[in-house]
């Protein structure tokens, strides 16, 4: 586990003691730059996640996930297309022309899973794979084996010249994971070969687009997040500013052509400014990308201009447009958002990387503010949303996430179940990076406030005030509501805590009225510090724990009730009429054909019936499953791993 800090500080002397060739000579900042979030996340690399329900899930992301992307990636031509645009091999390019984001969102996974596993092989492998793309970016910075391969067969409408197809194509979106991934890589070996790449073809971008310069912007946002992190490891302020210029310029009609058929305004959140926005429209994984970078613009320049139009459209996202699983975007053929309330469980699309994107905004949007409000959308998508994306073997994926089916596969997506690969697999190599970021989620600090946004059992290094307070926590989550924390610095530590009371604790589904608890249960819980009830002060959905000197043995114990529950929706969610939905903790449930044999969709759930909770060990490595004399559901994230048949969230009472 390494001090964020000084392992930062470190990498910033060898990035600045490393470059020698004048082109990619990166020089720290005479004034380095000091806003950025108010909150600050314990990083990934100093949180130990040794749970029950995660950790296997984190194993099977570096044994399995990573190494089969990898190899599918060999297998469909992604990694050979660098090779052949470098000269290195032979050939015409291969596949779809974002193909090679895949590739770079792979090495993102895998190099984060670098930082906390010493794997020489992977090491090597990233090598050999970074020299292809090394190879593959011409000589003044440009990287894109579509067009680099070929001009003349360049895809779709790509024309001869480059960014002449900036709504359609997606030259900046690829570049936005490269940087990703490269800032990554850097971090996990020291290694400045991606991070070279990286560099030269940001300063390429930078020196194309912006003021005065093309004023366009990417058709399919990604690279305004790719660049925030490439400022963060270098703090050279071009990056920053770039990111800013392409957030500010959506939307500036007179900047760049706006005509260009359906992949143009709404669908790209390109109709207007983005502070005259008040809802969320298009394409979700756009947006939530979107959203994302301008949120990271906001906290590091300190610029407010889009805050009003960020709370809009999360209050238009959550009081509207969001799945019961933490889904977005409804409707296929846009791959995005649908009009308020307009939410079918049988065509949802709600595809992974959407579930992801949600996930990275709000995460942001809680360091920014501290409310409450965003990190239940993150826990509520996290177990649900995400993870049914993601096959427990690991090797088997969901594109769009349905709340319904009948069992037959109409659109041809693998809705039924999970598919070993898509043309477009955006989605499979977007499960790999997040995985192993997870622990990094879990933990931030304000001062000498700790936040605990997640109970994940885990061990963590937490820097405060110059010193590490080291933690661990003790949980079953998410099939019990006991939580144990004890303090394991040697030496005593002043801090607070501010412990998530998670929505379904405090009776909220969401924030907002899309959905709502129907039951009477009223779950409480308890807190003890080192063995004392505490009075349970909860501030704005925290329990706060005031500042103490902590003792190594030092102990806070918090039990949450775990009942049942009950929920319905807005009655304007024409598609939930007269059904309910069943929840326990963190997690959405489902009923599946397999442990119903009459089926579910015409299925009448009576009044009144108890539903009992079991904890059942041989079921798919351990789940919890509901029953009533009338029905078994299991959890969301568990379907389609026995039998193709019908499946429903919502069911008829
Ligand atoms: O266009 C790149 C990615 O492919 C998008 O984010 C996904 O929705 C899929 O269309
Ligand atoms: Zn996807």
């Amino acid at each position: 586990m390494h001090h964020n800090f000084l392992f930062r500080l470190i990498c910033l002397l060898t990035l600045v003691s490393c470059s020698t060739d004048e082109q990619t000579k990166t020089t720290l900042p005479e004034q380095p730059s000091t806003l950025d979030y108010p909150i600050t996340p314990v990083a990934f690399t100093a949180v130990n996640i040794n749970d029950n329900f995660w950790a296997p899930r984190l194993e099977t992301n570096r044994k399995v996930t990573i190494p089969y992307d990898f190899e599918k990636g060999e297998e469909t031509g992604r990694h050979r297309n660098f090779a052949i645009a470098g000269g290195l091999e032979e050939g015409e390019f291969e596949g779809i022309f974002y193909n090679d984001s895949d590739v770079f969102k792979v090495i993102e996974g895998a190099s984060y899973s670098l930082q906390v596993h010493d794997d020489p092989e992977l090491d090597a492998y990233l090598d050999d794979l970074i020299h292809k793309i090394a190879s593959a970016q011409e000589e003044d910075g440009y990287l894109y084996t579509n067009r680099t391969i070929d001009p003349s067969k360049a895809a779709d409408g790509a024309g001869e010249e480059r960014w002449t197809s900036l709504v359609q194509h997606h030259e900046l979106y690829n570049v936005g994971h490269l940087y990703e991934a490269a800032v990554a890589h850097y971090q996990a070996t020291g290694k400045r070969t991606l991070l070279d790449v990286a560099i030269k073809n940001a300063d390429l971008i930078d020196s194309v687009f912006g003021p005065g310069k093309n004023m366009g912007v990417p058709g399919h946002q990604e690279i305004e997040i790719g660049l925030v992190k490439l400022f963060r490891l270098t703090e050279e302020k071009r990056y920053l500013d770039l990111a800013k210029f392409f957030v500010d310029q959506r939307g500036n009609a007179q900047g760049h052509n706006l005509d260009n058929g359906k992949y143009s305004g709404k669908y790209q959140q390109d109709h207007k400014l983005l502070k005259d926005q008040e809802e969320a429209v298009g394409h979700a994984v756009r947006a939530g990308y979107f959203y994302s970078g301008a949120t990271d613009v906001a906290a590091l320049t300190g610029d407010t201009a889009y805050d009003g139009a960020l709370d809009k459209i999360w209050e238009d996202i959550v009081h509207q447009k969001i799945y019961l699983t933490g889904g977005i975007g409804a409707e296929p053929q846009h791959e995005g958002f649908g009009p308020d309330y307009e939410l079918p469980n049988a065509t949802a699309y709600t595809e992974t990387c959407a579930a992801i994107a949600l996930m990275l905004w709000n995460h942001r949007m809680f360091l920014k503010s501290g409310e409450v409000k965003y990190m239940d959308v993150f826990e509520r998508t996290l177990y649900n949303g995400f993870l049914a994306g993601v096959s427990l073997e690991g090797n088997t994926f969901f594109y769009p996430n349905p709340l319904e089916t009948d069992g037959i596969d109409k659109f041809n997506h693998g809705v039924c179940g999970r598919s070993p690969w898509f043309n477009t697999s955006c989605c499979p190599v977007n499960v790999v990076r997040i995985m192993p970021s997870l622990p990094g989620y879990i933990y931030s600090t304000k001062g000498n406030e700790v936040y605990v946004n997640l109970y994940i059992g885990s061990e963590a290094d937490i820097p405060l005030n110059d010193q590490i307070f080291k933690l661990s926590q003790t949980t079953n989550y998410p099939w019990d509501g006991r939580v144990e924390l004890a303090v394991l610095s040697e030496k005593s530590i002043d801090a607070s805590f501010k412990l998530r009371v998670p929505g379904w604790a405090r009776n909220e589904v969401l924030d907002g009225d899309l959905y709502q608890y129907i039951d009477n249960e009223n779950p409480s819980f308890s807190v003890l510090v080192n063995g004392q009830e505490s009075k349970a002060n909860v501030e704005n959905g925290y329990i706060f724990i005031e500042n103490k000197a902590w003792q190594k043995g030092d102990k806070i114990v918090i039990t949450f009730d775990m009942p049942v529950r009950k929920v319905k929706s807005h009655e304007l969610v024409e598609a939930n009429i007269g059904k309910i939905a069943i929840e326990r903790g963190p997690l959405v449930y489902c009923a599946e054909q397999v442990d119903n044999p009459d089926g579910v969709l015409n299925m009448i759930i009576p009044e009144g019936e108890d539903y009992i909770f079991t904890y059942d060990e041989s079921l798919l490595g351990g789940l919890g499953k509901i029953s009533s004399p009338t029905l078994t559901v299991v959890p969301y994230y568990a379907w389609a791993h026995r039998e193709i048949g019908e499946m429903a969230v919502w069911l008829k009472r």
